[in-house]
């Protein structure tokens, strides 16, 4: 295979730096999948599950100290601290490099180093790009040939082009004779982008968006800067295909923050009859215009990588269909009979496990069966919803946008914005509870904005500029109508008053419905058009009206505590804040003062 200059060059140079024993150029090949998967069960990092229950599928346990992103710990290092804003961690880009330089200095030392090409996107799409992580994780290689598409084919569409480098090491080279552990990785983290020179270093971790650099680092942080150079976007956001019962087909893109229900929105199973949803993406979309004037999304991945808890035969049986083989597991609890478990993966708690921390587990432990935020990586191709456009190189049109966060309180279930401008407002505004994606403060509200508070590679102040230029950029009718969602309002005991997962099919239709501009289904309120009484099919549902009026109407008063804390929170954005948001507010402000 004849190999990219620039690419050779490059691995020569971080071969110098890391000093790994090996260099392993990854094919993509399944005997190359096999081979890696038995040296990490032979090293302790994978157990092979039982083959008569989950076939060709592993469980890894990370290191207790390294189960999620690090967000204190990742950098945009822009040449202008400006260009990364107020809501990124910026270092001078010299002075960082210098310190990763130090840190990476010998840290492949007993270790292989791989070269993964990669195509974010179907190869030949023009949508899609090439990247090669440089890697001393296995654990990682595996991984990303579920999430990605990797090897010789990459090589082969890369010719001599372009790439973004990407650049991993756990942190933990080996002396002579020194064993290795089961997670190698280290206390000091660094996730670091350079967003002029399309580069990324992480090290210290082998986590998810930490070290598959594929996912948060290249196709958000980074494809973010390209979408505002290109006049595109790339955002946190499933895609899905949802066909009425008339056989009506529209797509629809949806940005939830990490772990608020994309992969589940995104797999959902519906309650209502006659109505199909199929799956296009689940956590990234990238979306430019078509030569028609409408976005066209695809989804840059190949795989989901997605939270386990939760995920069961009810909530989202097609994610359980696509783990049935070919899997890897992250932190979940191990069955006598070897299988995995975890938290409301059935009703029945099982009664005994090795837990995530490799403890014994009965129902009546105090730990956790599983982390809160361990995840599988499945093929997307297993997944029975799999939609047959979603390898389309064009992408798919998008007819609408929803937003949404984790909000217990006021938030209603499901409102429109009035036009793109406003939509883009109420982007800025979503706020929502901390998860266990990210490491630290869990369950305290933040905002969120586009739920790309930690992924946005720029200042977001000029984000916020690129969504209202984007609606510029074609006719008005031609844009997708937004929509903001919450599906987790909770009653005084805490409990979910909606219930939720194949239940949303019942928001959706009335979203669909709205698409086409349906007269009589709609009401204008001072926050958006919500859905007029008895417009929501609520046919077989169980919902007291007193819940239905809970999660349909405006609570004024906190939504005017509300217009003070957004228009605090803008102030960090200074002069970069868009006088158009800023108008937004105000009418909003306005609004709610003449008309609840
Ligand atoms: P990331 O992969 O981190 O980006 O998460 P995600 O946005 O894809 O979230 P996911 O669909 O994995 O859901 C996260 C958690 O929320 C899981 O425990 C789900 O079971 C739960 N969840 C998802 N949808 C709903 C819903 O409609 N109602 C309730 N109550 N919980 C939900
Ligand atoms: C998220 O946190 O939004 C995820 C998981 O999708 S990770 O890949 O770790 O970023
Ligand atoms: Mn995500």
């Amino acid at each position: 295979m004849k190999k990219n200059k620039k690419l050779q060059n490059w691995v020569n140079e971080i071969t110098q730096m890391c000093k790994p024993d090996k260099v392993h150029w990854c094919t993509g090949s399944e005997e190359e999948y096999n081979l890696l998967a038995d040296l990490l069960v032979q090293n302790g990092t994978f157990t092979k599950l039982n083959e008569k229950i989950r076939p060709n599928s592993f469980c890894a346990q990370s290191d207790p100290d390294d189960v999620a992103r690090v967000e204190d710990r990742t950098y945009i290092c822009s040449l202008s601290k400006e260009d990364a804003g107020p809501t990124n961690n910026w270092e001078e880009p010299v002075k960082m490099k210098s310190i990763l330089q130090n840190l990476f200095n010998g840290s492949m030392k007993g270790r292989t180093m791989y070269v993964i090409p990669f195509s974010m996107g179907p190869l030949g799409s023009n949508i899609s790009y090439i990247g090669i992580q440089l890697t001393d994780s296995p654990y990682v290689v595996c991984n990303m040939k579920i999430m990605t598409r990797i090897g010789d084919k990459v090589l082969e569409a890369l010719g001599e082009g372009d790439f973004v480098h990407c650049l991993h090491s756990v942190g933990a080279p080996l002396e002579k004779n020194q064993k290795d552990v089961p997670w190698p990785c280290n206390k000091t983290k660094y996730i670091v982008h350079f967003p002029e020179e399309k580069q990324i270093w992480s090290y210290g971790s082998g986590y998810g968006g930490n070290a598959l650099l594929g996912k948060k680092c290249f196709a958000l942080r980074i494809a973010s800067v390209m979408a505002k150079e290109e006049g595109w976007l790339a955002e946190h956001m499933l895609i899905v295909g949802i066909t009425s019962p008339q056989g009506d087909k529209k797509y629809i893109a949806a940005a939830f923050p990490s772990a608020c229900g994309k992969t589940n929105l995104a797999m959902l199973t519906p309650t209502l009859p006659g109505w199909k949803v199929e799956t296009v993406g689940d956590d990234i979309a990238w979306m430019k215009f078509g030569s028609d004037g409408r976005l066209y999304a695809i989804n840059p991945e190949a795989g989901f990588f997605g939270v386990a808890p939760g995920t069961s035969e009810t909530t989202n049986p097609n994610a359980m269909k696509t783990m049935n083989e070919n899997s890897i597991f992250t932190n979940v609890a191990i069955t006598p009979e070897g299988d995995v478990w975890w938290e409301g993966m059935t009703n029945k708690k099982p009664p005994l496990l090795k837990n995530w921390l490799g403890h014994d587990w009965t129902p009546e432990s105090n730990e956790k069966a599983a982390h809160p935020n361990s995840r599988y990586t499945i093929p997307a191709n297993q997944c029975p919803t799999i939609d047959p456009n979603w390898e389309d190189p064009k992408g798919v049109p998008i007819s609408a946008i929803l937003f949404g966060g984790r909000r217990a309180d006021f938030i209603p279930l499901v409102f429109q914005a009035f036009n793109w401008q406003h939509g883009t407002f109420l982007g800025s505004i979503i706020s929502s509870e901390i998860t266990a994606a990210a490491v630290g403060n869990f369950g305290k509200v933040r905002h969120d904005p586009f739920a790309m508070l930690p992924f946005c590679g720029y200042n977001m102040g000029d984000y916020f500029q690129h969504w209202i230029d984007i609606g510029k950029m074609t006719d008005a009718e031609k844009l997708p109508k937004i929509f903001y969602v919450n599906w987790f309002r909770k009653d005084e005991n805490g409990r979910f008053i909606w219930p939720g997962f194949g239940e949303n099919i019942r928001a959706i239709k009335w979203i669909f419905e709205r698409i086409d501009n349906k007269p009589d289904n709609f009401v204008e309120s001072a926050i958006g058009i919500l859905p007029k009484a008895d417009s929501l099919d609520l046919t077989g549902l169980e919902i007291s009206n007193e819940s239905l009026r809970e999660i349909l109407t405006i609570k004024r008063n906190k939504w005017i505590d509300e217009v003070t804390n957004i228009r605090n929170y803008y102030k960090i954005f200074g002069d970069k804040m868009p006088s158009a948001l800023i108008d937004e507010l105000d009418n909003l402000e306005s609004r709610l003062k003449v008309n609840p």
